[in-house]
């Protein structure tokens, strides 16, 4: 079996494991740990015992590995490899009660960042909508579920209009750019959907649910697994020079139309 394979595996197991965590969690009641760049960016007691899980499912069985995660420091590593990790992707979804929420683990290799680095495997498993999507390098991507694993597969026609996603971060001050922004892209779209976790968004753009997806001011962690799983279902990714407020633009889908989104945004 290929290191990636390998890789993807293990991140499927862990990834498995951290979801019902997180699913146990949520049945029993969530409570807000804290806030952090702003009032609305928080953060759950079980985002960061999920976090803690994944990380010491990876000390064992990755000692050698670097590790950096949404709600952690991050650790260097020896082997070259590291784990980027979201917990719980779509945080304030999983607060409010919404299924769209979903654990992302990826493998990467040399930089921290999503133009420095090589992803060589990821996953994205949404326990509440009982879907792990994954993807490693060189390999595909797919969807595993009750009904069995389907590969995925980027569109490349919309006649209708594209049905594109989009998102919005934790500060207000940048809303009002934002929505110029979609507006500047609704000529390419039949309609838009805005679903509140980046993981989960890039997945769908993989299986086909979303024709393209674009958000300014991503986290590493919320776009290292998806990313992947977008390239390896025949797609691209790209990142766009930072905006006034220091964020850069993140463009997945077919690469016709990310160039058609880039070119209005
Ligand atoms: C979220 C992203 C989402 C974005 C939210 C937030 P978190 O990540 O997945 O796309 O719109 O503002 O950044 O904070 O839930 O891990």
């Amino acid at each position: 079996m290929s290191v990636h394979l390998e890789l993807r595996d293990l991140a499927r197991d862990i990834a498995t494991e951290a979801g019902e965590l997180a699913r146990r969690r949520r049945a029993e009641g969530v409570r807000i740990a804290a806030s952090k760049s702003t009032l609305a960016d928080i953060v759950t007691e079980a985002d960061r015992e999920v976090e803690a899980l994944i990380r010491a499912r990876l000390e064992k069985d990755r000692p050698g590995d670097g590790f950096l995660g949404e709600e952690s420091d991050p650790a260097p590593g020896e082997s070259g490899i590291t784990w980027v990790v979201d917990p719980i992707d779509g945080t304030v979804n999983y607060a409010a009660g919404m299924p769209s929420y979903a654990v992302s683990i990826a493998a990467v290799r040399g930089g921290h960042t999503f133009e420095a680095w090589e992803a060589l495997a990821g996953v994205v498993n949404a326990p509440a909508l009982g879907e792990m999507f994954e993807a490693a390098r060189g390999e595909g991507s797919r969807v595993v579920s009750a009904a069995g694993t389907v590969p995925l597969r980027v569109t490349s026609e919309f006649p209708a209009g594209a049905l594109i996603g989009t998102g919005f971060g934790y500060d207000s001050a940048t809303h009002a750019d934002d929505i110029r922004t979609v507006q500047s892209v609704m000529p390419l779209a039949r309609d838009v959907r805005r679903i509140g976790a980046a993981a989960v968004d890039l997945s769908y753009v993989a299986a086909g649910r979303l024709d393209a997806f674009f958000e300014r001011g991503l986290n590493p962690w919320d776009l290292a697994a998806g990313a992947l799983i977008v390239e390896e279902a025949g797609g691209s990714v790209v990142e766009l020079p930072a905006d006034r407020f220091g964020r850069r633009m993140t463009i997945a889908g077919h690469a016709d139309l990310v160039a058609r989104i880039a070119e209005r945004v």
